[in-house]
């Protein structure tokens, strides 16, 4: 059994024996489609998402690098647009590969890696400006029979340090967000980006009852999407110590052009691993790594 792999010049897909798929744009190395083996998208994507290069997509898993949202007051990020440069760069497509995990029986224990470049070379003259520093980003995206797992490598390539945050700006397709509980976030902290960033404590499951925006600092690296009362999605986070939950609502959903059909803030919560509440510092020759796996349950 093989897995099936097309590339063309703005996109890479994988696709495994048991028709489980996932799709890469080069652009920004934005996930845009991750099925199940019947084809049912487990992501996200508006209908008015750009996919031309042209603008950040609206759903998928956009990456976030090296700043989250806008630092006005961080001397070496404050003048790059939000979320960085990252999600609205050409990412170089670097290779494929299927590994089958220790005592694989054949189809069930596939494993298909698509992995994507970004050096200070890929930058636009205007983000080169802003951030002046040799780094490399390796992303790989790893797509098995029940889960996804992206992850992020950053290495510091320059003579002088550098600060920056990462995030997997993940938006998970839902059936009706009113049904919707997430699960592994009681007792963290969390600011509060609808409420004057105010630092407050989960105390239940998180539900989505209008504009939601927190920034969580959970003790677990799992958290569980429930809907209805069953478990669908489970994201595990490896050295990525905050979760964003975002969910616009209607207003907000109502302010986004790209963002369609308007009423799609039913059918979607992003999950967004990352480092954001501070900055990793990579000395000159420092790597840091961190990841996330989504695992989906039919
Ligand atoms: O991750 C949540 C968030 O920071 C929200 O505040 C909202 O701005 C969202 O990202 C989308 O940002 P974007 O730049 O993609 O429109």
């Amino acid at each position: 059994p093989q897995v099936t792999f097309s590339d063309d010049n703005s996109r890479v897909s994988a696709v495994l024996p048991t028709g489980e798929s996932v799709t890469v744009l080069l652009y920004g190395a934005t996930v845009t489609s991750w099925t199940d083996a019947t084809g049912a998208e487990k992501l996200w994507l508006s209908s008015a998402a750009h996919l031309d290069g042209t603008k950040a997509v609206r759903g998928g898993i956009p990456l976030v690098f090296p700043v989250f949202g806008t630092a006005p007051d961080h001397a070496q990020t404050g003048k790059l647009p939000q979320h960085g440069f990252a999600r609205t760069s050409r990412w170089e497509f670097l290779g494929k590969s299927t590994s089958e995990s220790a005592g694989g029986s054949g189809a069930a224990d596939l494993t298909a890696k698509l992995d994507f470049g970004l050096s200070a070379a890929g930058l636009d003259e205007a983000a080169r400006k802003l951030w002046p520093f040799a780094f490399n980003l390796i992303y790989s995206v790893n797509l098995n029979r029940e889960s996804l797992t992206t992850s992020l490598v950053v290495t510091n390539d320059d003579d002088k340090a550098f600060d920056c945050q990462v995030l997997m700006h993940t938006y998970l397709r839902v059936k009706d967000i009113s049904n919707v509980e997430v699960l592994g976030l009681e007792s963290a902290e969390y600011v509060d980006k609808v409420d004057g960033a105010k630092t407050k404590t989960q105390a239940a499951a998180v539900t989505i009852t209008g504009e939601t925006d927190r920034v969580y600092t959970p003790a677990g690296e799992a958290v569980t999407v429930v809907e209805g009362g069953k478990k669908t999605y489970s994201v595990t986070r490896d050295n990525l110590s905050n979760v964003v939950v975002w969910n616009p609502w209607t207003d907000k959903a109502a302010g986004m052009g790209d963002f369609e059909p308007k009423d799609g803030y039913k059918n979607m919560l992003c999950i967004e691993p990352g480092s954001v509440s501070g900055w990793q510092s990579l000395e000159p020759g420092d790597a840091y790594e961190g990841a996330q796996t989504i695992t989906y349950y039919s």
